[in-house]
């Protein structure tokens, strides 16, 4: 194998930040789309948590997170200068992965908790996440980017989180009180390397 191997799933933001890198960085991967609901041996063999994205590089090497696999992947090749964090924005993406990944899944499934009144609803989850929303909205306030005024992986790291909070209830999120955020989230949406990661295998 020279190729890496990346095991991946369309929709999952973990993997879809995975391939934003891996697509900024240039390098060639195959891609191995998984079915959640029946992993392939071979990828369980090498990463038995189950979980995607997860790369096999040609060493043998296998890398589990989808923040590792940025991170290699910009180390390999960063022609755009995504590494770049001026403004210790990678504070956001930690808080992306915890508190606001918590309230995204209650809030997109409220069916799920409800041995917790409170959570039944969609209501608190929203409200939990949008702590987050405005966070983000007062970056924007001094740079068009996360990072500051370019793109960086902070930017590409949370972009598919908050396209499925605002997924959940578009009519609510137009109307919201994030319009920077808005803005930069149409940007991906529209954008030519969001589409090349989103192509059907
Ligand atoms: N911390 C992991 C989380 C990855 C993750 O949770 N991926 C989900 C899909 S979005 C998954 O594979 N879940 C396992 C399952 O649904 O069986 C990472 O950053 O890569």
């Amino acid at each position: 194998m020279n190729t890496p191997l990346l095991y991946t799933f369309r929709r999952c933001p973990y993997a879809i930040r995975a391939r934003l890198a891996i697509s900024v960085s240039g390098i060639a991967v195959t891609e191995c789309e998984v079915s959640l609901r029946n992993k392939p041996a071979d990828m369980l063999r090498i990463s038995p948590k189950g979980s995607v994205p997860v790369l096999l590089l040609p060493s043998g090497e296998v890398l589990e997170q989808s923040l590792d696999i940025m991170q290699w992947a910009l180390a390999q090749h960063d022609p755009e200068g995504w590494r770049q964090d001026r403004f210790g924005a990678a504070t956001l993406v930690e808080t992306n992965d915890g508190a606001f990944k918590q309230a995204l899944d209650r809030y997109k499934y409220p069916e799920r908790h409800r041995n917790q009144p409170q959570l039944a609803s969609r209501q608190q989850p929203r409200h939990e996440g949008e702590d987050f929303l405005h966070q983000l909205e007062a970056r924007f306030a001094n740079a068009p980017f996360l990072g500051g005024e370019r793109l960086s992986w902070v930017d590409a790291a949370i972009f598919p989180f908050i396209r499925q909070f605002a997924a959940v209830d578009p009519d609510w999120f137009a109307t919201a009180p994030y319009p920077k955020l808005r803005q930069w989230l149409d940007g991906w949406l529209a954008s030519a390397r969001f589409a090349s990661v989103m192509r059907r295998p």
